[in-house]
């Protein structure tokens, strides 16, 4: 029996991942995306095939996680066998300027995906994207018994997307998991977030098409990992006997300074001849030091993060050389993504 998956968020970088590993695993799978007034797939294009061709596998669906009796229908249609929960409102400092926005999509929105799930009458397996956002100013290293103490409206709406995830659980005897992923990064993260803003500003200014990189806190302590290697533990988690949260993580301390400095040197050039500050991308509470230890992963799930932040630097400056080559369309969908590795690009 082909198995089917629902994913929310396959339009992001987690997302298209995803939706890449369960394909090729052979599932057949259900994308939530968002009706916009221009194309939103381009993480996924890649992957879609016509559904009137036989061959397809991937089925994509319009909804919002604002939009409850939207997802109980879909539900009800796709009857998954595993749900995955990565749509979100995900940007930290946009947050603070969007708090109630985020509250409905990256909190009340999964319970309404909880709801949608219980209220059709099925029993799928459920991933909930928790994050390392929710130790907040618990100082690290940070596992699955260290306490919360979130320090954003985003990390607010997670925290409660965790528990109604455990709540679930214990309530209606679902097979619902959160996984508290640390920081994950790659040539298709969003373009406003550090590592991706760095490594961008980086394939300009050795171009010569832009002069200066305007940032904030430099002394953030993050542990990034990278994504593609993170959704092979998110559908592991749905593979185990018991239900259990996960933390997925590196283990390893770089602060945003040392992302700048390593990114900058691998084009051969001095940092600090071209990073400016700008105190407009401080955040009015800032998260000081994420740093995970994923060992009950490595141990129970056999899952361990191989690529570390430098190299994931190097790959990401690569990327978005070879893209600005292409001008500005991503290198990413010109190659057969099958075969793609990280060596690929070193
Ligand atoms: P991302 O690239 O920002 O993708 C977010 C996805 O959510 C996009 O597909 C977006 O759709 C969708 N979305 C936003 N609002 C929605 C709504 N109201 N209804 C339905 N879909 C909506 O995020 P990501 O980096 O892939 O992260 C995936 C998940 O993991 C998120 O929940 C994030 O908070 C969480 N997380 C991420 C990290 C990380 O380091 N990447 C770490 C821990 C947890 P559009 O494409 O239409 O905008
Ligand atoms: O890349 P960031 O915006 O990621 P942040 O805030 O750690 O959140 C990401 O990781 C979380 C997991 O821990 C996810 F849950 C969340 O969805 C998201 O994916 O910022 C990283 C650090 C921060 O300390 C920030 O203050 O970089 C610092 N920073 C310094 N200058 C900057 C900038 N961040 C951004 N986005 N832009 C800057 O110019």
């Amino acid at each position: 029996m082909t198995k089917k998956a629902f994913i929310t968020g396959i339009t992001g970088q987690d997302g298209s991942y995803l939706a890449e590993l369960l394909l090729s695993k052979g599932y057949e799978v259900h994308g939530l995306i968002r009706r916009a007034s221009t194309f939103n797939t381009s993480r996924i294009d890649h992957l879609y095939v016509d559904p009137h061709d036989p061959t397809a596998k991937l089925f994509l669906h319009y909804g919002d996680l604002s939009d409850g009796v939207r997802l109980v229908t879909l539900l009800a249609e796709i009857q998954p066998d595993e749900v995955y929960n990565l749509g979100a409102q995900s940007h930290v400092r946009v947050s603070f300027d969007e708090p109630e926005h985020t509250a409905d999509t990256t909190g009340t929105g999964s319970i309404r995906l909880l709801e949608a799930v219980r209220t059709a009458g099925i029993r799928p397996r459920f991933y909930q994207a928790s994050s390392s956002e929710l130790y907040g100013a618990t100082p690290p290293p940070q596992n699955e018994d260290t306490p919360f103490y979130p320090r954003s409206p985003y990390g607010a709406a997670k925290l409660y997307s965790y528990w109604i995830t455990k709540n679930y659980r214990e309530a209606y005897d679902m097979f619902a998991v959160n996984g508290i992923l640390f920081n994950h990064e790659s040539p298709r993260r969003g373009e406003t977030f550090v590592t991706r803003k760095i490594t961008r500003a980086v394939a300009a200014i050795k171009a010569g098409t832009q002069e200066h990189l305007y940032m904030g806190n430099l002394d953030s302590v993050r542990d990034w990992g990278y994504a593609a290697e993170y959704v092979e533990g998110m559908w592991r988690m749905l593979q185990v006997d018991e239900p259990e949260d996960f933390v997925l993580a590196t283990g390893t301390a770089y602060t945003v300074r040392d992302f700048l400095r390593i990114s900058f040197e691998h084009v051969g050039l001095d940092w600090e001849k071209y990073v400016k500050f700008d105190e407009r991308y401080l955040r009015p509470t800032e998260v000081d030091a994420l740093v995970g230890d994923p060992s009950k992963a490595e141990a129970k799930l056999g899952w361990k993060a191989t690529v570390q932040p430098d190299q994931l630097a190097r790959i990401m400056v690569d990327a978005d050389i070879k893209t600005l080559e292409c001008a500005g369309t991503p290198w990413i969908d010109k190659v057969n993504l099958a075969s793609w590795t990280p060596e690929a690009v070193l």
